[in-house]
């Protein structure tokens, strides 16, 4: 059936790299590639390579389980979380891709008294930050996942942070879009293209070493996720990042039965339903560092076991399959979106267990930084804060990191 799928055009070219870009950005994710996108959309930068050691999309981006929300506590969170999701709302359409936006609402559980009163705080910040969510009772809770058992022996549903335009999208697709439009606009994706160095010249950048030889550069994004920490040694200053895997699996796939996504942060368990019925799980990220794509087994059976007491009908599904992604933590987890100690360097890294959600605000306000110097989204989440104590708490927004 598939004989005459042939000569189909590609997506996106596969240059050999120039000696010299305007811009370069190391990472070929979601960020990194939204940020190349406004570069050229918002500024007319074009002059622009994205270089991607594996393939592009194949790091967590690849690897997430695709919940988007902005329901987050402070202001600067709130406004780049929101500015992304109101992205995501026509995306598909600005970059002539599907990339199967479901606006299917996500629910936050509380099933401790403590929750119940971070929730309703968030629900009264979210008002004032015009962020549309609500606190709603334990029954609305039933009534939107009837699967649900609410009267869980250990942790009762006591009711739950909504946001009704909160969901999900394919995240392979968001990369692809974005490598599409910015491959049309003439900018290189090159893959299989390692950074192994990063040169400066009098404080400034000058270029990168990579396993396809010296390019050089007059801007440097490191777009890196879990590999910041490796790419800032290189340019030689130091992050205040820990690298941990997360993971995730998927369960074999069974008739439509749950059609938001619900969030229990307590017990450490998320799930949703995919198109193809998986029912997509995902629980707390390793308690040591790490590099390995993999994540430990006991937090399998830790996930499965907590979510077991609240969505009983999932207790004799089989696992399909798993993986794992590693994560980039902050201490208030909260991304950087930074300029660095290095003149033209820029850094956008921290995103942790929550960045498919902001790729396209983050990509908005970086490119905006990157050509201009300075960006309203991104002037709160500087490297500088760490210095001045001026944290951004986001733990329990973070949800799975706290
Ligand atoms: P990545 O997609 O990891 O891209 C970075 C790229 O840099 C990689 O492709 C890597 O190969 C490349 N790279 C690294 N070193 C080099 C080098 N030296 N040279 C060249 N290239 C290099 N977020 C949500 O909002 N919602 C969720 O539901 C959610 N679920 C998650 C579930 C899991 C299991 C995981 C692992 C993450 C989840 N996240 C979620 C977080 C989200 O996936 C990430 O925050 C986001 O994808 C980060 O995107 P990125 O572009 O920064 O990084
Ligand atoms: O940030 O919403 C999130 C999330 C869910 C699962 C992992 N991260």
């Amino acid at each position: 059936a598939l004989r005459y799928h042939t000569g189909w055009e590609r997506a996106w070219t596969s240059p050999e790299p120039k000696r010299h870009y305007d811009v370069i950005i190391i990472g070929a994710g979601g960020h990194g590639l939204a940020t190349a996108y406004y570069l050229g959309k918002n500024y007319g930068i074009t002059n622009v390579a994205v270089l991607e050691k594996g393939w592009l999309g194949g790091g967590n981006t690849g690897r997430n389980t695709t919940i988007i929300r902005s329901n987050y506590l402070q202001d600067p969170s709130a406004a780049i979380y929101e500015k992304a999701r109101a992205l995501y709302e026509d995306l598909s359409q600005d970059l002539n891709y599907n990339l199967m936006f479901s606006p299917r609402g996500v629910m936050m559980l509380a099933q401790t008294h403590h929750e119940v009163r971070g929730y309703k705080r968030t629900a009264h910040a979210n008002a004032l930050q015009g962020v549309k969510t609500e606190w709603i009772s334990p029954q609305r809770v039933k009534e939107l996942v009837p699967i649900i058992n609410i009267d869980g022996p250990r942790y009762p549903v006591l009711g739950a942070l909504w946001q009704e335009r909160g969901g999900t999208a394919r995240h392979d697709a968001v990369a692809w879009g974005y490598a599409r439009a910015c491959s049309r606009m003439g900018m290189h994706i090159i893959q299989k293209c390692e950074v192994t160095g990063i040169r400066r010249e009098g404080g400034k950048v000058a270029g990168v070493d990579t396993t396809k030889g010296p390019i050089d550069c007059n801007k440097l994004g490191l777009v890196v996720a879990g590999h910041s920490g490796v790419l800032a040694q290189m340019a030689g200053f130091r992050l205040p990042v820990e690298s941990v895997a997360l993971q995730a699996l998927v369960s074999e796939p069974i008739k439509p039965c749950m059609d938001v996504v619900v969030m229990a942060n307590t017990v450490h368990g998320y799930m949703s339903q995919s198109d193809k019925g998986e029912m997509v799980i995902g629980g707390g990220a390793d308690g040591f560092n790490n590099y390995t794509q993999r994540g430990s087994f006991h937090h399998i059976e830790e996930t499965v076991r907590a979510l077991i007491e609240t969505f009983p009908i999932i207790s004799r599904l089989k696992m399909l399959r798993q993986w794992g992604g590693i994560v980039d933590m902050t201490g208030d987890r909260s991304p950087i979106l930074s300029k660095t100690p290095v003149e033209n360097i820029f850094i956008n890294c921290g995103w942790g267990t929550g960045g498919f959600k902001s790729i396209p605000g983050s990509g908005w306000g970086f490119a905006q930084l990157m050509a201009t110097g300075d960006s309203p989204l991104c002037r709160a989440f500087s490297l500088d804060r760490f210095k001045e104590g001026r944290f951004i708490d986001e733990s329990v927004a973070a949800g799975v990191a706290h």
